[in-house]
């Protein structure tokens, strides 16, 4: 039995439920919080860094969220239309993942954690600049969607793309006027059950976000 280490409102642990719930691989989530010690010693014991998700395939560890992708398009026939069988199919698809973690989630949680650091007065010039940082990763990603158009199926994109973009528009709405393709798969994205189900999940938790969540009737 798989087992899942993560939490709800987790954007790293969304990008691991979809491919579980998209292939319906029966899997134990252990959910990380104060109620649950012993998940978060079993994680630090199993992780280079105590980060999330973590995936237990039996007693082997596999852990950053790509990682857990790779592995079970790899281990698991549910799961093996998550990346192209064509080699350089494959290797862009990877390219693109990184896209999306380091230059769209990497600029939300710059600003996350500004407001971690000091909640009542974050840090301006360090959110200033994500933003900025972010406004590009924006401008990239929409000429990319109008030479490529918008990516078809449920793939490692879709695990990278869904959560990062769902939480980046929060902290940097997307204009549909500036970046018109980017909002409409943003939206297609959330539509999708597998993400859809980790948007409910994580709706008890919105107000955890730091730097405050939207209003509660847009996701
Ligand atoms: N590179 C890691 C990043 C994971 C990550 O940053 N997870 C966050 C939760 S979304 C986390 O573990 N935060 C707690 C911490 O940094 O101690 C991955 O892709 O899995």
């Amino acid at each position: 039995m798989l087992q899942l280490f993560g939490h709800p409102f987790s954007f790293y642990t969304w990008k691991a439920l979809i491919p579980l719930y998209e292939g319906g691989l029966p899997f134990t989530f252990r959910v990380l919080g104060p109620e649950h010690p012993e998940n978060d010693a079993e994680l630090q014991l199993r992780t280079p860094a105590g980060k999330f998700p973590l995936l237990l395939d039996g007693g082997k560890p596999v852990f950053e969220a790509t990682g857990i992708v790779e592995y079970l398009a790899a281990t698991r026939p549910e799961c093996r239309t998550l990346l192209p069988a064509d080699p350089a199919a494959a290797a862009h698809m990877r390219m693109l993942d990184r896209v999306f973690d380091n230059y769209v989630m990497a600029n939300v949680q710059r600003v996350v954690g500004a407001y971690l650091a000091a909640p009542a007065a974050p840090d301006q010039a360090v959110i200033a600049a994500a933003h900025k940082d972010l406004a590009r990763a924006y401008r990239w990603l929409e000429k990319w969607l109008t030479e490529e158009g918008a990516p078809q199926g449920v793939t490692l994109l879709t695990c990278a793309a869904a959560p990062s973009l769902f939480y980046a528009d929060w902290v940097l709405p997307i204009a549909p006027e500036g970046c018109p393709r980017l909002a409409t798969w943003r939206t297609a994205l959330l539509a999708l059950p597998a993400v859809s189900r980790c948007v409910d999940d994580a709706r008890p938790y919105r107000q955890w976000f730091p730097p405050g969540a939207p209003n509660p009737d847009r996701d």
